[in-house]
């Protein structure tokens, strides 16, 4: 089984509800590595982006406010793990997608709710395929935000304002 990357995000009510160590002890049983790792104010563009493939959804909007962080804290931890099936070692720790019906002792199905507007709270994203991963990552980071070079780069000259300390 060749390495894989899983992009994880720790989704808002997971920071405001102090999760994030606990995720990642989790996800530690994993044996993965954790090769990038940052706190992001996530805009409703990159909220769209990420979850381009559920725009016809009904729970789209709620859905893209809760990422956004409407409903908590506008904060959202992303995590790239990388290791032999990555994805679904991830995957399984994480649970189900409905936090109802995932295993009890899975993140989701420890730390997830439904609300009563029907939005599922379910803590964490996880990448469901190389190629899923690989679009999400390069999203998500600027490959010298990641540890190694995990997808093929190439040096550019952008000449763009950059905020730096005053
Ligand atoms: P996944 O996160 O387990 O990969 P996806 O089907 O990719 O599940 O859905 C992405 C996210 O959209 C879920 O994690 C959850 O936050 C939300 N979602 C999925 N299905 C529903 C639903 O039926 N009602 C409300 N929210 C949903
Ligand atoms: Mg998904």
């Amino acid at each position: 089984m060749a390495k894989e990357q899983c992009l994880v995000l720790i989704k808002p009510d997971g920071l405001v509800k102090s999760l994030t160590g606990d995720i990642i002890s989790k996800l530690s049983e994993t044996e993965l590595k954790i090769m990038g790792a940052k706190i992001v104010q996530v805009t409703k563009e990159l909220a769209e982006e990420h979850y381009q493939q559920l725009k016809n959804e009904k729970f789209f909007d709620e859905l893209i406010r809760y990422i956004m962080g409407e409903y908590h804290t506008k904060r959202v931890m992303a995590l790239v793990y990388e290791g032999e099936n990555a994805i679904e070692k991830v995957r399984r720790i994480a649970g189900a997608t409905n936090p109802e019906q995932a295993d009890p002792i899975s993140i989701r199905g420890k730390y997830g709710r439904i609300t009563t507007s029907g939005v599922f709270e379910n803590v964490v994203h996880a990448s469901d395929s190389p190629a899923s991963a690989e679009r999400e990552i390069k999203l998500w980071f600027r490959p010298d935000e990641i540890v190694h070079t995990i997808y093929p780069t190439e040096e550019k000259e952008i000449k763009t304002p950059k905020l730096i300390w005053k």
